[in-house]
């Protein structure tokens, strides 16, 4: 009669942590699309262009400018509220947008190039 009893304990047991697999698994799986919101968003810039020209991001998120073309280029927002400086033939550089928002910039060499970062 011990025996049946231990048994039965140990099937309670395995039915209350069987939900805790289950959501504590649910939640792993819920991870990944968050670490990959944080993760970088590169923008090429080659040919005067920033490529690609609109981007949307979620609001923590790092966006880094990576110069591909010949000639040096700035990132500097409409409203001044970021600005790389000269960025040379090959430099790289990164910002993090915290603040949802509609950010305008372009390259204060090249007025042609313009883009758009939206953060939600
Ligand atoms: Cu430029």
């Amino acid at each position: 009669m011990k025996a049946f009893y231990c048994v039965a304990a140990l099937f309670f047991v395995a039915l209350a942590a069987a939900p805790a697999a289950c959501s504590s698994r649910a939640s792993a799986q819920s991870a990944p699309p968050s670490a990959a919101a944080a993760a970088p968003v590169i923008i090429h810039m080659h040919d005067f262009m920033f490529d690609p020209d609109s981007v949307t991001v979620t609001a923590g998120t790092t966006v880094e400018w990576d110069n591909d073309d010949g000639a040096r280029h700035t990132i500097t927002a409409a409203d001044k509220s970021f600005d790389s400086g000269d960025l040379k033939p090959g430099q790289k550089w990164s910002h993090v947008f915290a603040t949802p928002g509609t950010y305008a910039y372009s390259c204060t060499q090249h007025p042609e190039m313009t883009a758009t970062i939206v953060v939600k």
